[in-house]
């Protein structure tokens, strides 16, 4: 199999395209209507530095959809099942995204600049336009937007020691999803404590597209020291972390307890919200799939994600939506949403990853 695919003019480039074009980007995927890198053709290195080092990864496909005005805090409210109305200036939250069904559609990071202006830092759905059309049908005063900024990822155990040097030692002190609004040397940016690993890490929302490519030289400059390299959101790093992956662990009709956002939906609250009554009914019939991990037997895994069913005594009881071989654990592992009545100890489940039918053990998320 051989086959390039096309550069349209109806997906958009990030601000880092040409920078990690002349670093040597092997592949990009589409989200959220851009091109992102997937990777730099090193995937052993990209691994070691995110779970060692450090690694930066061009992320501006996680787009920022802006509320802004007089009812954006009750529009952002009325999005999401999480209570936001703790949320403080200068911090965000991760919050999940429903739809009337109460069926998971995104699940953005939320940052609070201020009590009129809020973004959406989305996962790969359009939500600007779910958003757009609640707002009009309610009548509510806010401008809703999709922005011109763009997040860089720095992430592993070294990425405090890089941001440090570029901004200063109190980016130490910021606290998880929390931000601050500054520049590099004019560049205008937020540093935002956040990122999709479990290695720690900081995005920097980059506000001007025009500078992308001197924000990525900056950046790479100041880890050289620390061994920096190109990278991307990692496979095989958030199975073993157990994050979720919207369009992969999650299909049309997944429900955030499923998900195991459960902890974020507050179904107590006095404020009402999309999806509020449907996640009221979905819970109390009882939850009947779960997120977990699964071990799978046999060779190593080296095949493309790819949604596997999950059979138990010829039934199918699951479905795995990715499998990786962890590194950490020597093991192949996998994201499941299963049956709720499979034990924990279950013996006896089976996956045919196409090569091989796979022996598969239940077990709890995050692997590591
Ligand atoms: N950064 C920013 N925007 C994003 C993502 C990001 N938008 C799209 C996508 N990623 C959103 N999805 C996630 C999923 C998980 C997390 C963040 C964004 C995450 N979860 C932690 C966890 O699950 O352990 C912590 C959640 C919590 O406890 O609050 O970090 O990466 N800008």
């Amino acid at each position: 199999m051989s086959f390039s695919m096309s550069i349209s003019p109806n997906v958009d480039k990030s601000p880092y395209f040409e920078a990690t074009v002349a670093d040597g980007v092997a592949a990009f995927a589409v989200y959220n209507h851009m091109y992102m890198p997937t990777n730099f053709g090193d995937p052993d290195g990209e691994y070691d530095r995110l779970l060692n080092g450090v690694a930066m990864w061009d992320v501006a496909c996680e787009r920022q959809v802006e509320l802004a005005g007089p009812d954006a805090g009750v529009l952002a409210q009325y999005l999401t099942a999480r209570d936001i109305s703790g949320a403080e200036n200068g911090q965000g939250k991760y919050v999940p995204v429903c739809d009337y069904d109460g069926f998971l559609i995104n699940d953005p990071v939320l940052l609070k600049l201020s009590a009129t202006q809020f973004w959406l830092s989305i996962a790969d759905s359009d939500i600007q336009l779910w958003a757009k059309a609640i707002a009009a049908e309610r009548n509510l005063d806010v401008r809703i937007s999709l922005l011109q900024v763009a997040p860089l990822a720095i992430q592993g155990p070294k990425a405090a020691d890089v941001v440090a040097d570029l901004f200063g030692e109190w980016v130490r002190e910021l606290r998880y999803f929390w931000f601050r609004e500054t520049d590099l040397d004019g560049i205008p940016l937020l540093v935002v404590r956040s990122g999709w690993s479990k290695q720690g890490g900081f995005e920097l929302f980059l506000r001007d597209p025009a500078r992308g490519t001197e924000l990525w030289d900056r950046v790479k400059a100041a880890g050289e020291s620390y061994g920096i390299g190109p990278g991307a959101p990692n496979d095989v790093e958030r199975i073993e972390s157990g994050l979720l992956s919207l369009r992969t662990d999650v299909d049309e009709r997944t429900d955030p307890f499923e998900a195991g956002l459960g902890k974020y939906v507050n179904l107590d609250g006095d404020d009402d919200f999309v999806g509020k009554a449907a996640l009221r009914d979905l819970f109390s019939r009882g939850i009947k799939r779960r997120r977990a991990g699964l071990f799978l037997s046999g060779q190593k895994i080296t095949q493309s994600p790819h949604a596997y069913p999950v059979m138990l005594d010829d039934v199918v009881v699951g479905t795995v939506s990715e499998i990786a071989y962890s590194p950490r654990l020597q093991r192949n592992i996998a994201i499941v949403l299963i049956d709720v009545d499979v034990d924990g100890e279950e013996t006896g489940l089976l996956v045919d990853t196409g090569d091989e039918v796979r022996t598969a053990g239940l077990t709890e998320l995050p692997f590591c």
